[in-house]
């Protein structure tokens, strides 16, 4: 495969004219200032493809069904309990057209790689599968299919609610005890391609103790290690009334976070709690979308930024799934809440910083390589068409992209392989047919 761009940007920033090669699933060479040869893929604008480090993929399946008010005040628990309701219907087959539907959709966005951050493992009654690993394998074949690259988050879940409280009938699916949750994680890195990763999820500090992360955190060192914590006020509040800190401040006293880990959400911080995750080297999993539909709360991220923290996007509920637009929703909530412009820069572009943080972020929140185009790094790349044909070869690129209405996705590689041309998923027909399939049966 070879490709000539207008416009690219490499590691040390944007060049014109670049040829690049491609070789065994990585870039091989890159040439600025060449002349395109015949045979070229011809492309507008070239970026590296991004990390979606936080995925729960089956809520695809029910996008834009959760938006009617019911009888008493809608809020993220009553969200939660139509996603049980709908959890508990889905099937292995299901899980896997609606999985490779939301894959499709994310590299047609620009994402090369996801996390899923999986815990619909058992079947609707609760019982174990035959094969124990039934789900994690329906989400690999998913990734499979579409060519995304895959960090394998299978989550660890044994109770409802800090005390701990039990766990609810809604949640029979998710449960495991550590040594099935060991066998999991045995089963997906048997399951893993070269290019995927696993870790491991403990869901909360709800869901599990932290004598519990701390005992998987020392059990699988070295792994992509992630969380969801500090999401919802109720979450802080529960938190507090169960051990008298905040979810931030008491994962922190009490347990090894580092750089493996990632918090995802965590919307709801003092400035100490800010400093504290930024001092750990700790990516923070911004979910920007599903933080705003599902009414968390804003992220302070002028204070993590300024404090050094680092970042990356993930999709979570795939209501939508828009790379640009997670960056756009995260510099929109900061706008308005701050009633300011380009909070998230440092100076200069907006989007050259929250696309550099997050391509950063993200891949060390994967455990997978930084994305950049130069010799030996992941042949993922995304080309954006310029209708306009602005003469830049600057960050501009970036602004526009991510908050201005011309640039848009034309063409995808994962590990090298061409999957979306023209904007559209090579196996999109196909994957959007066993989707429909699927919803029809569960809506
Ligand atoms: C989830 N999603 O696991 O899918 C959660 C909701 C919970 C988000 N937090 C369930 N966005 O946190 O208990
Ligand atoms: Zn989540």
């Amino acid at each position: 495969m070879t490709l000539h761009a207008r416009t690219a940007l490499l590691p040390d920033g944007w060049a014109r004219n670049v040829r690049l090669t491609f070789a065994a699933g990585q870039i091989a060479s890159v040439a600025p200032d060449a002349l395109p040869q015949p045979g070229d893929h011809r492309a507008d604008i070239l970026i590296p493809g991004l990390p979606n480090l936080h995925s729960h993929a089956f809520q695809r399946g029910f996008s834009g069904l959760t938006e009617q008010r019911g009888p008493s005040r809608d809020s993220f628990w009553t969200w939660r309990e139509m996603m049980y309701r709908f959890a508990l219907q889905l099937t292995p087959e299901a899980m896997q057209a609606i999985a490779a539907l939301a894959y499709v959709e994310m590299l047609e966005a620009g994402f090369t790689r996801v996390g899923e951050f999986h815990y619909l493992h058992h079947a609707p009654d609760g019982a174990v599968y035959d094969n124990p690993a039934e789900m994690s394998a329906r989400i690999s074949a998913a990734a499979e299919e579409t060519g995304i690259s895959l960090t394998h988050l299978p989550v660890f879940y044994t109770h409802g609610g800090f005390g701990p409280k039990p766990a609810g009938d809604g949640q029979r699916r998710f449960l495991h005890d550590g040594d099935g949750f060991a066998r999991l994680v045995q089963a997906c890195d048997a399951m893993a391609r070269p290019q995927d990763r696993v870790g491991l999820a403990p869901h909360s500090l709800r869901a599990a103790t932290v004598a519990q992360i701390t005992g998987l955190a020392q059990a699988f060192p070295g792994r992509p290690f992630h969380i969801h914590i500090a999401e919802q006020v109720q979450e802080v509040e529960d938190c507090l009334g169960f051990c008298g800190q905040r979810p931030v401040e008491y994962l922190l006293s009490h347990a090894p976070v580092g750089a493996d880990w990632c918090l995802i959400h965590a919307t709801h911080l003092t400035p100490a709690e800010v400093q504290g995750i930024a001092d750990t080297g700790a990516v923070v999993g911004l979910c920007p979308i599903t933080e705003a539909n599902l009414g968390d709360g804003i992220f302070p991220a002028e204070a993590f930024l300024a404090a050094g923290g680092r970042f990356g996007f993930g999709t979570d509920s795939n209501v939508q799934i828009t790379a640009a637009g997670e960056a756009r929703m995260l510099e929109y909530s900061q706008r308005l809440n701050t009633r300011a412009r380009n909070v998230c820069a440092d100076t200069g572009s907006t989007g050259a910083r929250l696309f550099h943080g997050a391509a950063m972020g993200g891949a060390q929140a994967l455990g997978a390589p930084v994305p950049q185009l130069c010799p030996g790094a992941p042949a993922d790349l995304v080309a954006l068409d310029d209708p306009m044909g602005l003469d830049m070869a600057d960050d501009r690129l970036l602004d526009r992209w991510i908050f201005g209405r011309d640039l848009v996705v034309a063409d995808v590689w994962a590990t090298g392989r061409h999957l979306v041309r023209g904007g559209r998923h090579i196996a999109r027909d196909r994957i959007v047919q066993a989707a429909a399939v699927a919803c029809r049966a569960l809506v």
